[in-house]
């Protein structure tokens, strides 16, 4: 097989990427990123990102970290689905919302999931009071953009999903868990609903380890 991905499956970044490939059927090797066991700090994955960061995608030589680089790159494999439109202006609204996601979204969503999640996963104590009500704000700041193009759209960019989707809703599979302020909105769980009855999606989150499940 040509194409590896070395995830962490319970990690939303590694999440995104994984659900995406599943989504466009594409064949590849998935390589199990263990953060808990420090996997991400070996020599052999460090030549691959230097960041020690996972998701990395690895082709016929070709090394790809970011996980919303390598989503747009599996995207391009299949530009028949729609998943990266190939005209200037859908691209670049895609791009937008990926963007906007890695400066904005993530960020916000990671407050809680590390704080409500990956603090009891690692037994490294209880949520730190002012980070999370540093996540309300900002979750009330950004949320409200996502919400009302949610409820002029189904998708975040039109009427099909597209690789934005995947990067921008793959937090949620947390909401619960990670108590994300989502009480407020409508569309974003509508939206969730509709991402995670797909197939691929629901197929993904069989690769979450139990523990944080
Ligand atoms: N911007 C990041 C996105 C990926 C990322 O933040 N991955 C986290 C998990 S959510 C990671 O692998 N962390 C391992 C660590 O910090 O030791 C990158 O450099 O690729």
């Amino acid at each position: 097989m040509n194409l590896k991905i070395h995830a962490f499956p319970n990690s939303p970044r590694g999440f995104k990427v994984l659900a995406a490939a599943n989504y466009l059927e594409l064949d590849y090797e998935f390589q199990f990123v263990d953060l808990g066991k420090g996997d991400q700090k070996k020599p052999e994955f460090l030549a691959l990102n230097p960041n020690g960061r996972m998701p990395v995608l690895e082709e016929e030589g070709f090394v790809l970290w970011e996980p919303n680089a390598i989503l747009q790159y599996l995207a391009s494999k299949k530009p028949e689905t729609g998943m990266l439109p190939g005209n200037a202006r859908g691209h670049a609204d895609v791009t937008r919302w990926m963007f906007w996601d890695a400066s904005h979204w993530d960020p916000t969503c990671a407050i809680f999931i590390f704080e409500h999640v990956v603090k009891a996963f690692l037994k490294m104590g209880a949520p730190d009071a002012a980070e999370v009500t540093k996540g309300e704000q900002r979750f009330h700041q950004f949320a409200p953009v996502l919400e009302s193009q949610l409820k002029a759209h189904k998708f975040v960019s039109g009427d099909q999903p597209t690789v934005a989707d995947f990067s921008l809703a793959s937090p949620l599979y947390y909401a619960e868990q990670a108590k994300l302020p989502l009480t407020p909105y409508a569309a974003i769980p509508r939206w969730y609903k509709d991402m995670s009855s797909l197939p691929a999606w629901k197929e993904t989150l069989g690769l979450i380890l139990p523990a944080a499940a």
